[in-house]
């Protein structure tokens, strides 16, 4: 049990534009993960290449980045027990139709091409997009009672 593990969650440009950033925090912060790292950022095609370098070959990789990089993203990193598998069924499947009610797929979005949200798929693919989106000093550690104003 890794009650440290870490996962890095991205609200896409739909999901941003659609004002569901706040919406999707509040379900990690229900779920009972911590916040560690958060910014609002419009990133450039070499940091998205990068980011999803593992589907360059595939036909929808040109519409793909076009999409991501359309508008603002809403990045972050989320700290808790099995943070990277449990963020992956708060998503949902790839393709929204597929998609269960309760997740955020589920619950906002249609379409493969326009699915809201991001998040890590692995435990290593994670350690590689936090350190892609974020440097170091950006992951913030903290406790929940470190001064005792929580009852
Ligand atoms: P996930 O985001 O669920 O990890 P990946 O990594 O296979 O799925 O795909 C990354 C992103 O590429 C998806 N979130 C989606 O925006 C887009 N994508 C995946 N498959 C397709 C597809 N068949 N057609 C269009 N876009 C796709």
């Amino acid at each position: 049990m890794n009650n440290q593990e870490r996962t890095f969650i991205m609200v896409k440009p739909d999901g941003v534009q659609r004002r569901l950033v706040g919406k999707i925090i509040q379900r990690f912060e229900d779920r009972g993960f911590k916040l560690v790292a958060l910014k609002f950022v419009a990133p450039d095609q070499g940091l998205l290449t990068q980011h999803y370098a593992d589907l360059k070959e595939r036909p929808f990789f040109p519409s793909l980045l076009k999409y991501v990089s359309s508008g603002p993203v809403a990045a972050m990193v989320w700290e808790g027990k099995d943070a990277v598998k449990t963020g992956r069924v708060m998503l949902g499947e790839t393709n929204p139709l597929a998609s269960k009610p309760g997740t955020i797929r589920g619950d906002f979005a249609i379409d493969v091409g326009r699915n809201v949200i991001h998040g890590s798929d692995s435990v290593e693919s994670a350690n590689k997009e936090i350190s892609l989106w974020f440097q170091p000093q950006e992951l913030v550690a903290w406790n929940t009672n470190d001064h005792g104003w929580v009852y």
